[in-house]
């Protein structure tokens, strides 16, 4: 029997960040949003502070696996306006889109009132200014597509529901604040790895043949849930449509802080970046403690969500 070479290829130096690389007290590394600017990596991690809340710290690297933390922390909970409200109970699992020459940075905000999502923007990770908070309670992983489809912006989400298993939607907007349109367009499939829940990890990228998008499928085990990636693919001109998705998982727990840790059996994924070479490096968090980065060859994944294809909904 052959075994098949793995997918993602994990960088043999994993973990590449953790607590000790951080210079303030913080409890774990991990769900870290990225991208590459001007050549230069950024990621925008999540770390636990030691009362349990979340905050957002920097680290850059010159080539994607070895990365300098910044001495402060990049996102911290609102102090004013409406945002102090939301966020009372910090923030977390920040995504870096690439929209239209700058950067729209979607994080969970957390609050006495339950768990929406905060829309910010930067060009230069300097001056950041928040925008506005774009979806209610119990809404989470937003993914905004880096173009405009009929002069909409589109997004990925996930909303929480007792009747079906949470899943994929997308919903439009004409300027960022407001959003509609919304419709399911990708579910759990039923005794799969992603039967439990599914949601949106990486920003979608292009390429030659659609919107390539890494998701988060989770599968409920006697142990606990197993936290897994996938991928699919979406019609590049109308991103509501599913191409492809991915029959087989992309990445399981296997590494030893991947499988143990402050959540057991967790990889979770909020940013990846494609290369020139036709490379991706994908950036996730092992166990909620630590961030790893694999590479994997993009046609590869674009072949998966053709060829070994699950039905969407
Ligand atoms: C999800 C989110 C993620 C976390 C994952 C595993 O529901 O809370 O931030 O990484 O669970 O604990």
């Amino acid at each position: 029997m052959t075994t098949q070479a793995p997918i993602i290829k994990r960088y043999k130096k994993n973990p590449i960040l953790t607590k000790e690389d951080v210079p303030y007290p913080v409890a774990t590394v991990h769900n870290a949003g990225i991208v590459k600017q001007n050549g230069r990596y950024i990621m925008l991690f999540r770390s636990h502070l030691q009362n349990g809340r979340s905050i957002i710290g920097r680290a850059d690297s010159e080539d994607g696996f070895s990365f300098t933390v910044h001495p402060e922390p990049f996102l911290t909970p609102a102090k004013d306006n409406i945002f102090a409200a939301y966020e009372e109970f910090g923030v977390e699992d920040l995504r870096i889109n690439p929209v239209e020459g700058e950067y729209l940075l979607t994080y969970s905000a957390y609050s006495r009132h339950g768990v929406r999502i905060a829309l910010a923007r930067t060009k230069d990770f300097i001056s950041i200014e928040r925008v506005a908070l774009i979806t209610q309670a119990d809404l989470r992983n937003v993914v905004i597509f880096p173009e405009k489809f009929q002069g909409r912006y589109a997004r990925l989400d996930r909303p929480h529901s007792e009747i079906s298993p949470w899943s994929i939607w997308i919903s439009y907007s004409p300027d960022l604040v407001h959003w509609g349109d919304s419709q399911v367009i990708m579910k759990p499939v039923p005794y799969h790895w992603d039967e439990m829940k599914i949601g949106p990890g990486t920003p979608p990228f292009k390429t030659d043949q659609g919107w390539l998008h890494i998701y988060h499928g989770v599968f409920k085990t006697m142990a606990g849930a197993v936290y897994r990636l996938g991928a699919a693919l979406h019609n590049l001109n109308d991103p509501g449509e599913i191409i492809g998705v991915s029959d087989q998982w992309i990445l399981q727990p296997e590494d030893p802080w991947e499988v143990s840790g402050y959540v057991p059996n967790v990889v979770f994924t909020c940013g990846a970046v494609p290369e020139d070479d036709g490379t991706i490096k994908i950036y996730w968090g092992a166990a909620d403690t630590v961030m790893c980065v694999g590479t994997a060859v993009i046609d590869e994944l674009v072949q998966l969500c053709l060829t070994k294809t699950r039905a969407a909904l």
